[in-house]
């Protein structure tokens, strides 16, 4: 199966180090510096308990090198998967798969646009990554990776995770794309804007008592839009699988807070703006999403500074109303 992942970031990286070994894999990004890392000394893996690894992987910026591909991973961020999609448009098998990973709503319907439905599948990952610099990456999050197949793509879903698994990533297969996906976007919701906003790993959200309340309220109020539009989570309590998925990938710098750093565009269209959209169709009020979602728009533009009492004892007060259901 020839491999294409269009990404360079913490996660392409990763998937680009467990298949490797196992069958052809091209990297496609941009970031001069991860594409010159690469070719230089390969790709160094930093698990969590310190032990590391070494791979060679084939990175370009150059989309016409690239073999025709029975299978893209999309990993670029929520806001790039348009262009991606007309990227790998030519590159792609006529029954290859675009396979998108990414975080956040909207980026399936971004690639079926372009490739057709019979090309485009979605999955989430419980797999965390951090860049920690250039050609060197943190594997901070393990868990399953789940895959979406409808009867259409049901085969060829089936040889992605037999390759996934082989390589050692478990992987498991499911008919429900929505429950999927807004099961991993109610976990964004409460890990990826507070932990940027806050400037602190994922672990600070389960030791943090007013933390780990906003983080639990976000995740919750995402559940309850997604409960409206008739989705029904696989997990019982929103709240208590952020907090596992806290707990789980402690050590990871999000995806968010990655952006935030290197003053790159963050993911909150896709994630907290999302569910303040679809809460605003089903009549269901989102405060906190709505203020995480302000936040972060200040904070993109410098103009929210990094203070962790003051970003908490702001978002308390709607954590407490949500609790008194708005009787205070
Ligand atoms: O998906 C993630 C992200 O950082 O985007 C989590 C699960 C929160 C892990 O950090």
């Amino acid at each position: 199966m020839n491999v294409v992942i269009i990404g360079v970031g913490a996660m392409g990286c990763l998937f680009g180090a467990f298949l490797s070994p196992l069958t052809p894999v091209t990297l496609l990004g941009r970031w001069p510096e991860q594409l010159a890392a690469l070719a230089q000394d390969g790709l160094t893996v930093v698990e969590v308990d310190g032990r590391s690894s070494r791979h060679q992987l084939w990175a370009t910026n150059n989309p016409p090198a690239i073999p025709p591909a029975d299978l893209a991973l999309i990993l670029v961020k929520s806001g790039q998967t348009a262009q991606a999609a007309q990227t790998i448009q030519p590159i792609l098998k006529p029954d290859g798969l675009a396979l998108t990973l990414q975080n956040g709503l909207g980026n399936l319907e971004k690639l079926t646009a372009v490739l057709g439905a019979n090309r485009a599948v979605l999955g989430i990952t419980a797999q965390g990554a951090t860049m920690l610099e250039p050609g060197k990456i943190r594997h901070a999050g393990h868990g399953p990776t789940h895959l979406a197949y409808t009867p259409e793509t049901e085969r060829r879903v089936t040889a992605v995770a037999n390759l996934f698994n082989q390589a050692g990533l478990q992987t498991e297969l499911a008919d429900n794309v929505d429950s999927l996906v807004w099961a991993k976007l109610a976990v964004n919701c409460g890990i990826n804007p507070l932990t940027a906003l806050l400037g602190v790993p994922n672990g600070f959200l389960t030791e943090n008592e007013s933390a780990k309340q906003i983080m639990m309220a976000a995740a919750r109020e995402t559940a309850i839009v997604a409960q409206s539009l008739g989705i029904t989570l696989p997990y019982p309590d929103a709240g208590k699988r952020a907090l596992q998925v806290a707990q789980a990938t402690a050590a990871n710098h999000s995806s968010m807070l990655q952006d935030i750093q290197r003053g790159a565009p963050t993911e909150i269209e896709a994630i907290c703006g999302a569910v303040v959209s679809n809460g605003r169709k089903t009549g269901i009020p989102t405060p906190i999403n709505a203020e995480l979602y302000r936040m972060i728009k200040l904070q993109e533009t410098g103009a929210w500074k990094l203070d962790i009492e003051k970003t908490l004892t702001s978002l308390q007060p709607l954590v407490s109303n949500l609790n008194t259901g708005g009787k205070t």
